[in-house]
């Protein structure tokens, strides 16, 4: 079977990732364009993976008729019009997180694929492709543990840059809870708060770091997030589920541990591209087996707006200093039925 043939839309830190696994760690996927809003970076990423077409316009590469799908890993401000420019094009398309910038612009990419009624677009939320937490969700569905009650996480960068705000904490980095919260029980979130102690004196000025958000999902379980994004020490994702009969925690990312000199030594990932490489990788092979067998994988616009939802109502909760409920429409069937096709033309 001849590869699909994708083109990648930004060649930025997330754009060259894809790029480079997309050429060297998905069978049956070549890149055959790359475009980025500086022309240079998109000539660098072309050249080191042998890509032949550098597009300088992402709409170009979008309409170039050898480009059969398309990952979008510009800027979240770009995502709305490149995504739904993907819908309008009928190609599948792999939408680095966020969905879009905005609920509303979120909504109008679901629109877009609710008017198409093709599952065309899957959200770049990797973990559910870690192998920790796809086991974690599996033990869960298969109740081990009984209902979930509780869920306790804490998501630790090393540093981020001084640009890196109060509210980006929310909507970049601790809307990856959002979505995994959601995935791993099944249930939307209802209702945020946020609740924030003294400030690191690593943040930059005026940054609230750390956040604590606490989450309520609409069956009643409480999911609580610490969210530290100047922790020094290392990037250290933490996530423990607490059921009626027992808990299910994420493994510890370490995986030797090295005693020499009297002391017990695990290695800590530094970033989260190191943290979450199998999980991209294989996020990228579930997006493509599943555009050739015509089923979506991973997370759906559904799961995107849904994402924005709450990310909207915490950043309001962040703000005000008081619970937010989440405002989210009703689900539409089209999200329901997991066996959705894609479909060709
Ligand atoms: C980044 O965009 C990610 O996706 C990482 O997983 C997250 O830990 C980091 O805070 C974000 O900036």
């Amino acid at each position: 079977v001849s590869p699909r043939r994708i083109g990648v839309i930004g060649a930025g830190l997330m754009g060259l990732t894809h790029v480079r696994l997309l050429s060297g760690a998905v069978s049956g996927a070549e890149v055959v364009a790359v475009s980025d809003a500086l022309p240079e970076a998109a000539e660098r990423a072309a050249a080191e993976a042998g890509v032949e077409t550098v597009h300088p316009d992402a709409l170009d590469l979008i309409g170039d008729e050898r480009v059969e799908a398309v990952v979008i890993a510009s800027p979240a401000g770009t995502h709305e019009e490149f995504a739904v420019a993907c819908i309008e094009a009928g190609k599948p398309v792999l939408c680095e997180k966020p969905l879009a910038e905005t609920l509303e612009a979120s909504r109008r990419v679901l629109d877009a694929e609710l008017a198409a009624g093709r599952r065309l677009v899957q959200v770049g939320f990797m973990r559910r492709f870690d192998p920790g937490y796809a086991d974690m969700k599996t033990k869960l569905d298969a109740g081990l543990v009984g209902r979930p009650l509780l869920v306790h996480c804490a998501h630790r960068n090393p540093v981020v840059p001084p640009s890196f705000g109060s509210e980006m904490i929310i909507t970049d980095t601790v809307v990856h809870e959002m979505d995994t919260v959601r995935w791993l029980l099944g249930q939307e979130i209802v209702r945020t708060t946020v609740l924030v102690p003294r400030p690191t004196r690593h943040a930059a000025e005026g940054v609230q770091d750390p956040q604590f958000v606490l989450f309520e999902t609409e069956d009643g379980v409480l999911a609580d997030v610490e969210a530290f994004v100047n922790a020094q020490y290392a990037y250290d994702i933490r996530c423990e589920v607490v059921g009626e009969l027992g808990t299910i925690s994420l493994p510890p990312a370490t995986p030797v541990l090295v005693r020499r000199e009297g002391r017990d030594a695990a290695e800590l990932p530094g970033r989260f591209q190191e943290r979450f490489g199998a999980a991209y990788v294989n996020e990228l092979r579930a997006w493509v087996a599943g555009i050739a067998e015509g089923r979506p994988a991973g997370a759906s616009a559904w799961d995107g707006y849904a994402a924005a939802a709450v990310a909207e109502a915490t950043v309001e909760a962040l703000r005000s200093g008081r619970p937010v409920d989440v405002a989210l429409d009703a689900r539409p069937d089209f999200y329901a039925a997991e066996s959705q096709l894609i479909g060709e033309r």
